[in-house]
C-alpha cells in the first residue's frame, strides 16, 4: 500500500480555491444562528507579514473555524491600519506617494495572508486610508464635536522635532518620541482633543465587568486612569500674592500628614509663578530652565528635584502658629490637581529629596507599628507605609484612613473668606486625548477656520474632506500646510474666505472603531446601528500586549462616544481579550560583530554542541541568545519562505504547538521539521485507513479493543473542545499527537472485525475534524480521502458520546476513622459488598488496622469508603 507524500503546496492552493469559490467564509448579517465575532488586531501595512502576525492570525483562525463547526454564525474579518508616518517617510526617502506605497504593501500582505488559508470574510476588507472609511470617521468626528466630546484648546504639547509633529503623552517614552527617538520639546499650540475624561470613572469601574480580559491588562488600564481620592485645601497667604490671591489651593491625597508639612510647592506653570517671574529674574530663569527640560511626567520623574523660593508664606490651616515658605518646584505638574502642593518630606520621597536639598525640616507624623515615637526618624527614605499618626495634635493615635477623614471633616467645616477651607475631591491621572497631528497621511479633521465665524464644522453634505493627491514631501513639517490650494475654501457659514484645518487625526483614532465598521463595512453611515449592536461586543479579541493601554482604552472610549452619538448601543467593545506572546529566535553574530540572519547560516550538530556557519563561505558564527524576532537583530524568519518550503499548515501547527499561547514561542528549524513530519504522518495513517479499512455500519456491540479506541477518541474530543474554548491551543495539539498514536496503534494491530473497523474510521474522521482549526488544508484533504460528504470547512464539530467518557473503573479514597489510608481502584459498577470486600483486602488497610476488629464500613457510592474501628 504505497501512499504518496502529502504535497502541501499543491493541496493548499487547491483547497483555498475550493473554499473561495464555495464562499464558505462569507458571513451574512441576517443569518439566524447565534453570532460569534472573533477579531485579531489588524495589521499595519508595513510591507510584509512577520511571524508575529502568523501566530496571531493562526490563533484567531482556530477559534473562528472551531466556532463555525459548533454552529455559530462567525464574523472573522480582516483589514488594514493604513495611515501613519512610515508611508510619509517612505515618500520622503523613495519618492513614492504614501498612498501608492500603502496600497502596494497591502496587496503584498493580502497575498501572504491568503496563502495562510485563514477563514476570513474578505468581502468585508477595508483599509483605514480608504476614502469610504475616513469619510465615516469624519462624520463621527462631527457628531462628537456637536456632542461636546471633541473640542479645541490651547495646550502645551509634546513636540517631536524630527517628525515635526505633536505626540500624545503616551507616545513619549523616556522623554523621547516613540517613533523618531528624538528628545521631545514642549510647545504651546491649539489642538483638538477628545474628551475621554468624560468617562474616567466609568472606564475604571467597568473594568470589573471585563472578566474575560487578562488581569494584568485590567490593572494597567486601572493605573493609567489613576483614580485618587483626596482633598483640596486652601492655605491662607500671610500677605496676598502678586496675582491678588489671598489663598493658595493645593490638592493632596494625604491630608492625614498635614502636620508634617514643611513647605508649599507651586508648578513652574502656575499663574502665581508666572506673575512672579515678570519681576524676578531669578524666578524667570528657573522657570525657563524647567520648560527646557519639559513637564512631561517622564521628564519630571528623572530630573533632580529643584526649586526656587518665592518669599511668599502661608499659615497652616490646622495650627495658625505655623508658617510655611512657598517654593516653585520643578516636580509639580500644572495639569494635575491644582498645580500646587504642600510638601511633607517625612512621607513623600520627592518632598524629602527637595527638603534635604534646601535644608527644610523633616517631621515624621506616621509611626510604623514597631517604632519608638521618641527615636523614630527619617533618613534617606520617606516612610510611605501604614502606621499610627503622631506629632499631630488632635490626630494623634489615629489610623491613616481615620485621620484623612478627620482632617477632611474639620477643613470642610472651617470657613475662610466665606468658603470652606477643604473640599473632598476625586482626581484622575487620565488626560483628554490630544488627536491633532501635523501630518499628511491621516484622516483630515473636517472643520474650517473663518476669521468672521470662528471654527465652522464642514457640513455633512460636503464630506469627505479628501486628502489632496499632489503633495510635496521635500521639506519636513505638514505638507497640507504648504499645499498651494487645498486649504483655501469658502466659509460654509458666511461664504467668506476661510481656511481648512490642516491637522489630521492621530492614527489611534482609525483603530478605535474599525471593529464596529466591520459589521457593515459598506454602510453609508459609520455603522448600521442595529447590525453593529447584533454583532458587538467582539467575543474574542486577540493581539499584542503592547496595545494593553492605549488602543484598548481609546476603543472603549469610542464605543461610549458612539453610543452617545447614536451609532452604537454597546459600551464595551471587547468581551474577551487575549494577548499572545511573542515569537523569538536564536541570534547569530559574524566574527566582525554584525548580526547574521538565520537564512544565511547552516547549523551543524557536533555531539552535544551545535555550531553555526555562514552558508556562503563556511565561516563560523557565534550562536547568541534567543530574542524577540526583530529586524535590528536580523533574527527574523520570513513566513512566506516557510510556507513555500513546508506549507501553511506546518507553520500554523508549529506556532500553536510549542508553548502556551500567552507565552513566547521560540521558532526553531527542528520544531518546524517536527511539525512537518507530523503532517506527513497524519496523511500516511489516514490514507492507509481510507484504502485498507472499509466503511462499516455501526455494529450493535463493541469488543474491548474497539471500545478502548472509541473511549480515547471521544475523551480526546471532549478535552480538545475544552482546550480550544479556553484558548489552550498547545494542549489541544498535544492531545492530537496522542490520538494519532492511538489510532495508528489500533490500525496496525491488524485487528479485524466490524467493531474495530468502525472504531478506526470513527477515530480517523474525528481526528481530521479536530485538526481542521489548526491545519485546515491537510484536514480537508484527509476528509476527502476518507470519502466524506461535503467540505470539512463547513462540517459540524464531532459529537461526544457521554457514555464513552465514563471511566470503566473508578478510584475511591479509603479512610480509616476519618483519616485517608489508601486508594481503591474498582469497577465502576461494583456492588456495595464487592467494594467492602475489596477494601478490606487492600494491603494498606490491613496494615493500618493492626488486627483491630472493624465495626462498620460506610460506602458512599462513587465517592469514598470509610472504615470505622
Ligand atoms: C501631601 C502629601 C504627603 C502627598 C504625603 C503625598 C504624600 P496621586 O496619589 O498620584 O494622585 N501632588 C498633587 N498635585 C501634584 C502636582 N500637580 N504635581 C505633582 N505632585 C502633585 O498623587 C497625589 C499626591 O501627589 C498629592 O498628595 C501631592 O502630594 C502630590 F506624605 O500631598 B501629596
Ligand atoms: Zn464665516
Amino acid at each position: 500500500m504505497a501512499t504518496e507524500r502529502y504535497n502541501a503546496r499543491e493541496a493548499e492552493s487547491r483547497w483555498q480555491k475550493v473554499w473561495d469559490e464555495a464562499g464558505v467564509f462569507a458571513t451574512a448579517n441576517d443569518d439566524p444562528r447565534p453570532k460569534y465575532y472573533v477579531l485579531e488586531m489588524f495589521p499595519y501595512p508595513s510591507g510584509r507579514i512577520h511571524m508575529g502576525h502568523v501566530r496571531n492570525y493562526a490563533m484567531g483562525d482556530v477559534v473562528a473555524r472551531y466556532k463555525r463547526a459548533r454552529g455559530f454564525n462567525v464574523l472573522h474579518p480582516m483589514g488594514w491600519d493604513a495611515f501613519g508616518m512610515p508611508a510619509e517617510n517612505a515618500a520622503m526617502q523613495n519618492k513614492v506617494h504614501p498612498r501608492d506605497w500603502t496600497y502596494e504593501n497591502i496587496a503584498t500582505m493580502r497575498g501572504q495572508l491568503k496563502i495562510m488559508g485563514l477563514s476570513l470574510d474578505w468581502a468585508r476588507e477595508f483599509a483605514t486610508c480608504d476614502v469610504e472609511y475616513y469619510t465615516q470617521q469624519q462624520r463621527l468626528f462631527l457628531d462628537m464635536l456637536e456632542a461636546g466630546l471633541a473640542y479645541r484648546k490651547n495646550s502645551k504639547v509634546n513636540w517631536d522635532p524630527v517628525d515635526m509633529t505633536v505626540l500624545a503623552n503616551e507616545q513619549v517614552i523616556d522623554g523621547r518620541g516613540w517613533r523618531s527617538g528624538a528628545v521631545v520639546e514642549q510647545r504651546e499650540l491649539t489642538q483638538w482633543f477628545f474628551k475621554i475624561s468624560e468617562w474616567s470613572d466609568e472606564l475604571l469601574s467597568a473594568l470589573d465587568t471585563l472578566d474575560r480580559w487578562p488581569e494584568k491588562v485590567r490593572l494597567m488600564q486601572k493605573n493609567w486612569i489613576g483614580r485618587s481620592e483626596g482633598l483640596r485645601v486652601r492655605f491662607a497667604f500671610k500677605e496676598a500674592a502678586p496675582t491678588g490671591d489671598t489663598h493658595l489651593e493645593i490638592f493632596t491625597t494625604r491630608p492625614d500628614t498635614l502636620f508634617g508639612a514643611s513647605f508649599m510647592g507651586l508648578s513652574p506653570d502656575h499663574p502665581i509663578s508666572e506673575r512672579l517671574a515678570e519681576s524676578d529674574p531669578k524666578i524667570a530663569a528657573f522657570i525657563e530652565e524647567c520648560r527646557r527640560i519639559g513637564t512631561s511626567a517622564e521628564a519630571i520623574e528623572t530630573a533632580e528635584k529643584a526649586g526656587v523660593e518665592t518669599g511668599l508664606r502661608v499659615t497652616h490651616p490646622l495650627d495658625p502658629s505655623i508658617e510655611l515658605p512657598v517654593y516653585i518646584a520643578n516636580f509639580i505638574l500644572m495639569d494635575y490637581g491644582t498645580g500646587a502642593i504642600f510638601g511633607c518630606p517625612g512621607h513623600d520621597q520627592r518632598d524629602l529629596d527637595f527638603a534635604r536639598k534646601y535644608g527644610l525640616p523633616v517631621r515624621p507624623v506616621v509611626l510604623p507599628a514597631d517604632a519608638d515615637p521618641e527615636s523614630f526618624a527619617i533618613a534617606d527614605e520617606a516612610y510611605t507605609g501604614e502606621g499610627a499618626i503622631f506629632n499631630s495634635g488632635f490626630l494623634d493615635g489615629m489610623a491613616i484612613a481615620d485621620a484623612k477623614d478627620a482632617v477632611a471633616s474639620r477643613l470642610e467645616a472651617q470657613q475662610v473668606d466665606g468658603q470652606p477651607q477643604g473640599a473632598r475631591q476625586v482626581n484622575y491621572r487620565l488626560r483628554d486625548w490630544g488627536i491633532s497631528r501635523q501630518r499628511y497621511w491621516g484622516c483630515p479633521i473636517p472643520v474650517i477656520h473663518c476669521d468672521a465665524c470662528g471654527v465652522v464644522p464642514v457640513p455633512v453634505a460636503d464630506l469627505p474632506v479628501k486628502l489632496p493627491d499632489d503633495i510635496d514631501f521635500e521639506k519636513p513639517g505638514n505638507p497640507l500646510d504648504r499645499h498651494p490650494t487645498w486649504r483655501h475654501v469658502a466659509c460654509p457659514n458666511c461664504g467668506g474666505e476661510a481656511r481648512r484645518e490642516t491637522d489630521t487625526m492621530d492614527t489611534f483614532v482609525d483603530s478605535s472603531w474599525y471593529f464596529a465598521r466591520f459589521t457593515d463595512p459598506r454602510a453609508s453611515t459609520p455603522t448600521t446601528k442595529a447590525v453593529a449592536d447584533d454583532w458587538l461586543p467582539v467575543d474574542q479579541y486577540i493581539g499584542g500586549i503592547e496595545h494593553a493601554i492605549l488602543h484598548l482604552l481609546y476603543s472603549r472610549f469610542f464605543a461610549r462616544a458612539m453610543c452617545e452619538t447614536g451609532h452604537l448601543g454597546v459600551k464595551e467593545p471587547f468581551k474577551g481579550l487575549f494577548t499572545q506572546g511573542m515569537v523569538t529566535h536564536e541570534t547569530y553574530r559574524a566574527p566582525a560583530g554584525g548580526w547574521v540572519s538565520p537564512a544565511e547560516i547552516r547549523i551543524e550538530s557536533e555531539g552535544e554542541a551545535r555550531k553555526a556557519y555562514l552558508a556562503s563561505d563556511g565561516t563560523e558564527v557565534t550562536i547568541g541568545s534567543v530574542e524577540k524576532m526583530s529586524k535590528s537583530k536580523r533574527n527574523t524568519v520570513d513566513p512566506t519562505d516557510i510556507i513555500e518550503t513546508y506549507g501553511a499548515d506546518t507553520a500554523r501547527w508549529f506556532m500553536l504547538s510549542d508553548s502556551p499561547p500567552e507565552r513566547d514561542v521560540q521558532w526553531t528549524e527542528d520544531g518546524v521539521q517536527g511539525a512537518w513530519r507530523f503532517m506527513q504522518r497524519v496523511w500516511r495513517v489516514v490514507s492507509e485507513i481510507s484504502e485498507g479499512v472499509a466503511e462499516t455500519a455501526r455494529p450493535d456491540s463493541f469488543g474491548e479493543d474497539a471500545l478502548a479506541l472509541r473511549r480515547v477518541t471521544h475523551k480526546t474530543c471532549a478535552a480538545i473542545s475544552a482546550d480550544i474554548e479556553g484558548l489552550a491551543f498547545n494542549r489541544a495539539v498535544a492531545r492530537l499527537y496522542e490520538l494519532v498514536n492511538a489510532l495508528s496503534k489500533a490500525h496496525q494491530s491488524g485487528a479485524a472485525g466490524d467493531d474495530m473497523r468502525f472504531a478506526v474510521r470513527e477515530c480517523a474522521s474525528y481526528l481530521v475534524t479536530m485538526m481542521a482549526p489548526m491545519a485546515p488544508h491537510l484536514a480537508e484533504e484527509c476528509w476527502s480521502t476518507l470519502g466524506k460528504d461535503g467540505l470539512l470547512a463547513t462540517a459540524a464539530w464531532p459529537e461526544v458520546d457521554p457514555d464513552l467518557l465514563v471511566e470503566a473503573s473508578i478510584t475511591l479514597p479509603v479512610q480509616i476513622n476519618g483519616k485517608k489510608r489508601a486508594d481503591l481502584t474498582i469497577a465502576r459498577e461494583a456492588s456495595k459488598e464487592e467494594v467492602e470486600a475489596a477494601t478490606l483486602a487492600l494491603e494498606a488497610v490491613q496494615r493500618a488496622l493492626e488486627g483491630k476488629p472493624v465495626r462498620k464500613i460506610i460506602v458512599v457510592p462513587q465517592r469514598i469508603v470509610n472504615v470505622v474501628v
